[in-house]
């Protein structure tokens, strides 16, 4: 008995089978293989292999799976299943499995793949698919795939109810919830299912279903709505994702009605342990809680006079003899901080708050950490909170929904952005990158075994019910490709979208796959450079809700993120020499090279540094003009996009070539407001004309 995913296992191999014509034998330990002559082309057998079973005489030394044969028999039972041209058939006994490994083998006209557990099998299974005919191919391959991280995450920003200004998904660009409708969790689940199918074949494991915001009606799903929650469990179970719910940090108060939330007070704790043994009764593998606290308005431990190790494991507490984590969110910053004071940064306050609680977490929390120290901007340097807590289970979290990078209005392929932070050498003498770190490494912290418990990678999902899920059709790569790189994180960017693409249009014609990767491939540097410029951030418009230009939209507001602009320099000088100290905050190298103008990168240097406009970049141009020529040119590559696109015309699905066009129509007037915007306000503040003479309104 494999469980649920294993049924799915079953169900997807069965419908695979017919659909080429074959049939699906299942069997169970102790069978014997069918005779290799009697099957057929398109059959498959599924064999459940037992210890017993691999080990003995039985049927899978009939058929022996080349490369397998030798192996030492698995101390485990482990699930096995094996395609013969066309055929599954099975072994057991190879090296040890972690859950979600699989091998792929091929040699002597027969294609195995083996794992340890179910999910494994599942991930086996759609590598398959994902190969198509190449996973039957005469050459010889012979893949061990597992993934870097155990747990690959997405958190929706869905509510309940319908916000009249923000719609019903916080930051949602595809239309409402597919989770939610009329006041509750949907009736019908089916497009939960689609999903939980999709995210199956892409690795992600672990999905929270409700906003980090956590408003009154979301807050119920904790008790008054666990029946529903799980509902959804049971449909994303079979795909091997474990369901989490954010909760709020005044529940206690909101929901039990206790005068207090403080982390010490026995009956706070009472209270959590008594909520957790009841979701656990009616979801006995929930994944645990996700926790924004003492941020932008959310309930937190300060107002108790505790900090945020008291806080998190007030939950971590609760949630341990059910064996879930609580994945407490890092983003903590004062957003009512008096923009006039200089001496604040709030690039500063995840490292301030955190980095001196390292050690004082329980094994059962991972610090969710922003990849920026800011808020998923366009360009950001990685979070040094990611360096700076090596007892801490430590989660990077990306933003796959397009907040700060178009809304799903502009083409903006991430694959590259999230690629480039994952890999990113933060540690210590550069030995550990970003994605080491939040997978956890051996000699990390100072448990019996010197090992670091791995935490994750999360990020905010983009799909809602829009037909083509993320409202834009082509941001739905953006979401293919988080997964594969939370699998994998050295995958090359561009080549999971040419993946993606495969997928996406079988069979196209070539021209398809062509255009495709020149309106996405460098998509996000396009992006960059008609927006914000040199890692300054922000200068979006809060009244569009963060959409579109607007320079000194937050200059002069409460949120801390500030340009500086005036008529002679640009920046912030984040500088331990003379600015906020925040370069103080990383490990060397990084903290001399961000330091140091002549080392700090062209790309970051309005993030570190405030400089005059005159300043030369290491590219050869002044600020001022690259801020002038990027911004034009790079609207000239968007409207080249437009009959790039056009072309295509009947050779994709008419709908979505429409939805991508009137997209397109949008993405080239948003970037042409930006250029105007910004070319116009840096003319106006600088005095400085555009050496090219270009006109400037
Ligand atoms: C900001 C979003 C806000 C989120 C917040 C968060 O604008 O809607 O609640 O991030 O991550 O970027 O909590």
């Amino acid at each position: 008995d494999a469980g649920p995913v294993g049924a799915t296992v079953v169900d997807e191999v069965r419908r695979a089978t017919a659909a080429h014509g074959g049939s699906l034998t299942v069997l169970t330990p102790g069978e014997a293989l069918p005779d290799a002559a009697s099957v057929r082309s398109h059959d498959l057998v599924l064999l459940v292999a037992s210890r017993a079973h691999t080990r003995g005489s039985g049927a899978a030394r009939q058929v022996p799976p080349p490369a397998l044969a030798e192996q030492p028999p698995h101390p485990n039972d482990p699930l096995v299943a094996a395609a013969t041209d066309g055929a599954l058939v099975a072994t057991g006994g190879v090296a040890d499995f972690s859950p979600d490994m699989f091998v792929r083998v091929r040699a002597a006209g027969t294609t195995v793949v083996v794992a340890g557990a179910a999910t494994g099998l599942l991930y086996g299974l759609h590598d398959v698919v994902r190969l198509g005919e190449t996973a039957f191919g005469d050459c010889d391959i012979d893949v061990t795939d597992l993934p870097v991280a155990p747990v690959r995450m997405l958190d929706h920003w869905d509510n309940i109810d319908v916000h009249p200004v923000m719609g019903q998904v916080e930051r949602g660009y595809a239309g409402g919830s597919i989770f939610y409708a009329d006041g509750r969790v949907r009736e019908d689940l089916s497009r939960v299912a689609a999903y939980a199918r999709l995210l199956g074949s892409i690795g992600v494991n672990a999905v929270a279903i409700n906003n980090v915001n956590v408003h009154r009606t979301e807050a119920r799903l904790l008790t008054d709505g666990l029946d529903d929650v799980a509902r959804v469990a049971d449909v994303f179970r079979p795909h091997g994702v474990r369901t989490y719910l954010s909760v709020s940090f005044a529940s206690p108060v909101v929901l039990g009605g206790l005068p207090t939330s403080d982390p010490a007070d026995p009956d706070v704790q009472a209270w959590w342990a008594a909520a957790a043994d009841r979701v656990y009764a009616t979801i006995p593998d929930f994944g645990g809680f996700v926790v924004k606290a003492d941020s932008e308005g959310q309930p937190g431990p300060f107002a108790y006079g505790r900090d945020h190790a008291d806080g998190a494991n007030l939950l971590a507490r609760a949630l341990r003899p059910h064996g879930g984590t609580v994945f407490w969110r890092a983003f903590v910053y004062n957003h009512e901080q008096d923009w006039r004071d200089r001496r604040t940064d709030r690039a500063r306050a995840a490292y301030d708050h955190f980095a001196p609680l390292d050690g004082r977490f329980d094994e059962n929390v991972v610090l969710q950490v922003k990849y920026g120290p800011i808020d998923f901007q366009t360009r950001e340097p990685v979070s040094p909170v990611l360096a700076a807590m090596p007892r801490t289970r430590l989660a990077v979290e990306l933003q796959v929904t397009q907040e700060y990078t178009g809304q799903q209005n502009h083409v903006c392929y991430l694959g590259p952005l999230w690629s480039q932070v994952l890999g990113f050498p933060l540690a210590e003498d550069a030995t550990r990158d970003v994605a080491r770190i939040v997978s956890g490494l051996p000699g990390h912290r100072d448990t019996p075994s010197g090992d670091l418990p791995a935490g994750g990678i999360t990020a905010v999902s983009n799909v809602g019910d829009d037909e083509f899920w993320t409202g834009h059709p082509l941001a739905q790569a953006n979401l293919y490709a988080y997964g594969r790189l939370a699998w994998n994180p050295e995958a090359d960017s561009v080549a999971l979208l040419d993946e993606w693409i495969g997928l996406t249009f079988p069979g196209a014609d070539p021209r398809v796959r062509e255009t495709l990767h020149t309106l996405m491939d460098d998509s996000w540097l396009t992006y960059e450079a008609y927006t914000a410029p040199l890692g300054v951030g922000f200068m979006v418009d809060p009244g569009r809700q963060h959409y579109g230009p607007n320079v000194d939209g937050y200059e002069y507001s409460k949120w801390g993120t500030y340009h500086f602009a005036d008529r002679d320099g640009i920046g912030v000088d984040r500088t331990v020499a003379t600015g906020t100290r925040y370069t103080g905050q990383y490990p060397s190298p990084w903290r001399e090279t961000y330091e140091d103008l002549a080392t700090c990168p062209d790309e970051l240097l309005l993030f570190f540094h405030h400089v005059p406009y005159s300043h030369v970049l290491h590219s050869g141009t002044t600020v001022i003009q690259h801020i002038y020529d990027s911004r034009a040119d790079a609207v000239d590559v968007v409207t080249s996009w437009v009959d790039a696109w056009a072309a295509l015309d009947g050779l994709v699905p008419d709908r979505l070539h429409a939805r991508v066009a009137e997209r397109l129509t949008e993405q080239v007037r948003s970037a042409t407001e930006w250029r105007d915007q910004l070319r116009s306000y840096f003319f106006r503040k600088s005095g400085v004309p555009d050496a090219t003479g270009r006109p400037i309104y």
